[in-house]
């Protein structure tokens, strides 16, 4: 991956996620979705199709290909962009290569099922290796940590060593703190804080910030509602690009490309 930081525009096909649930569900009205993040300069487009928000219930594989599919071969048919399918399940990483997809993001770094190492090695794709504490139907309940940046750091190389003992070459790894799975806020801010510390490890370091809850708790104006997170998703996007991030998934794609623009923009300039 080059040294630019790049902007991974979420489409969501779920009718549950826990900020545009259930408004691009429909094929016709992802695919504009999709085309509006290319036009707004999204570099990868993320496509989800289980929703993994908090007390989130899980679907089956043959739904989720039902759901993501149709979406990645039309993306594909009129669009080079890279396509990344966001699952835990081997069966439909499988489906969305073939599709045409480039990326298996995997929110539970290839431990959902027994293959998913081998899966991920066979298909030969980047895979987003990601930390969550628990499952999302539960992990919110009690998240505890003695040492959150170090138990995190230590799942993430424990990870990857088992992607790269099935085969997956290590320059297609990806690895990513998963703010909001099966934590409180001050352990992502700790997280956001010492970035750093997990980017050390030589991985692209991919953040999803944006819109999370832990934005509205840090609103001195009390919460803020999913459509008022947008500062608060930019500053913590920076935050996190200063501590080594280099892509960001991210709802608003337009509004984080001109803040990447300008955060450039002072670093070259003297
Ligand atoms: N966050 C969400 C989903 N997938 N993948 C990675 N790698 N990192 C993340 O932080 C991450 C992720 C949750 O956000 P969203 O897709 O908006 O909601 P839902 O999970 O309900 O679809």
């Amino acid at each position: 991956m080059s040294g630019q930081v790049k902007v991974m525009g979420i489409v969501n096909v779920t009718p549950d996620s826990f900020s545009d649930g259930g408004r691009f569900l429909a094929p016709r009205a992802a695919l504009a979705h999709a085309r509006r993040l290319i036009a707004e300069g999204a570099d990868i487009l993320d496509i989800g199709a289980e929703s993994t928000r908090p007390g989130s219930d899980p679907v089956t594989a043959e739904e989720e290909i039902r759901r993501a599919i149709p979406l990645i071969e039309a993306i594909r048919a009129e669009s080079p962009v890279p396509i990344s399918i966001d699952t835990m399940k081997p069966q439909v990483a499988r489906a969305a290569i073939a599709a045409g997809a480039d990326i298996w993001n995997d929110v539970a770094a290839l431990g959902f099922a027994p293959d998913g190492p081998t899966v991920a090695a066979e298909l030969g794709c980047d895979v987003v290796l990601m930390h969550m504490q628990g499952e999302p139907r539960t992990m919110q309940a009690d998240p505890h940590y003695d040492d959150v940046v170090g138990e995190v750091r230590d799942f993430l190389i424990a990870r990857a060593e088992a992607a790269m003992a099935a085969g997956v070459a290590r320059e297609k790894i990806w690895l990513d703190p998963g703010i909001g799975f099966g934590k409180r806020p001050e352990h992502n801010l700790t997280l956001l804080a010492r970035l750093d510390e997990i980017a050390q490890l030589g991985f692209p370091i991919l953040l999803g910030v944006s819109r999370k809850r832990f934005i509205a708790a840090l609103d001195p104006v009390g919460g803020a509602a999913l459509d008022g997170r947008l500062p608060g998703s930019l500053a913590a996007a920076l935050a996190g690009i200063g501590k080594g991030a280099s892509v960001l998934r991210v709802h608003d794609v337009g509004e984080t490309v001109q803040a990447l623009s300008v955060w450039n923009a002072v670093g070259a300039a003297r």
